[in-house]
């Protein structure tokens, strides 16, 4: 029903209506009119209330799509070519399909994923409307080993992001971004390669921006930009990361990794605290110690023992929880 309720104002846009005309022309009490409107307010929907006059629709929520976010880029070549969809089964599963004759810096982005992947298997949340669920693929003339570097390069990008739309947020090492003690972003890297070169990378990101809430499992530890208090719009965060990935991204193929580390390191929610690091089956209790040249977490263990910790297969909990 809001749909009609939100014509109407779109009918007299910049014009008060009243409730009691509304609700005569579509038949609905005042009450359900009041209703609508606030669920389209939730919607972005821009609509000043007066006692007496009625409604008046001020702006309609920006529509998030390909030209909303190029309007916002200045990058060279990321996300210069996006393929945008309404709904798609995975960004990441469409962009390795199409990644042999794309050019670097493609970017596939949807409003919803239907099978929407975490790492090993697990499952990423994409409903309607609720987040930018996106991938850019990559061509680095790198080697292998340095490929999982990426994850913390968008890592990096994503959190300098949030803090240009006022969110400062933390990392948690390798490939989560966490508001207040929750998840709000997660980072999928995959690559296709020979022995001797990496033919492509797909970079994946899942942000939560607009969720009101969390399915019963990840509820505890799950957030959004909209949970937590802050209003950005979708198409200009999606450029603002592409924009702030590209200038990282450049430094780090020719070498210079230091912006990325400072920002790893600084925004870290791990870096200093007791954590539990698993390992698939085997959970162990080590102190953080930081993060290294090559991204690896250096953790300390009780008998006095250092290590560095790859960027590959792990998870990491607090002692008490998620973080
Ligand atoms: C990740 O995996 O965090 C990587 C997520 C990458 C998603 C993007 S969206 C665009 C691209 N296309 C894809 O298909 N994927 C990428 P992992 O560290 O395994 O975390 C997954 C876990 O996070 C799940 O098992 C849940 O517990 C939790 N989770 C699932 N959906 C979530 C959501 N929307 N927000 C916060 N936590 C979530």
């Amino acid at each position: 029903m809001k749909e009609k309720t939100g014509q109407i104002l779109i009918n007299n846009i910049g014009n008060f209506i009243s409730g009691e005309d509304m609700s005569k022309t579509l038949g609905i009490s005042r009450a359900a009119i009041w209703k609508d409107i606030a669920a389209l307010k939730e919607d972005g929907y821009e609509i000043e209330s007066v006692r007496k006059k009625g409604y008046k629709l001020i702006s309609l929520p920006e529509i998030f799509d390909k030209t909303g976010v190029m309007r916002y880029l200045n990058t060279e070549y990321i996300a210069r070519k996006i393929d945008f969809f309404k709904e798609v089964d995975s960004t990441n599963d469409y962009a390795k399909k199409i990644a042999k004759k794309q050019k670097e810096g493609t970017v596939v982005l949807s409003d919803c994923q239907l099978k929407g992947k975490g790492r090993l298997g697990r499952t990423w949340i994409s409903k309607k409307g609720q987040g930018i669920y996106m991938s850019i693929i990559l061509k680095p003339d790198i080697q292998m080993q340095k490929v999982s570097f990426i994850t913390q390069v968008a890592g990096a990008a994503i959190l300098k992001a949030l803090l240009l739309n006022g969110v400062e947020a933390k990392i948690k090492w390798p490939n989560d971004i966490v508001l207040n003690g929750k998840k709000i972003a997660g980072i999928l890297t995959e690559m296709n390669a020979e022995i001797d070169r990496v033919n492509y990378v797909v970079l994946g990101t899942g942000i939560n921006i607009l969720n009101k809430k969390f399915d019963e499992e990840i509820s505890k530890k799950a957030t959004s930009l909209f949970l937590e208090g802050y209003k950005v719009d979708k198409n200009k965060f999606a450029a603002d990361y592409f924009n702030i990935f590209e200038e990282l991204y450049k430094m780090f193929l020719v070498g210079d990794v230091t912006e990325v580390l400072n920002v790893c390191r600084q925004y870290s929610a791990v870096i200093g605290k007791e954590i539990l690091l698993i390992n698939r089956d085997v959970s162990e209790n080590v102190f953080c110690e930081g993060i290294d040249e090559l991204g690896n977490l250096i953790v300390k263990y009780p008998d006095g023992n250092k290590k560095a910790i790859f960027t590959g297969e792990i998870s990491i909990r607090s002692n008490h929880g998620y973080i």
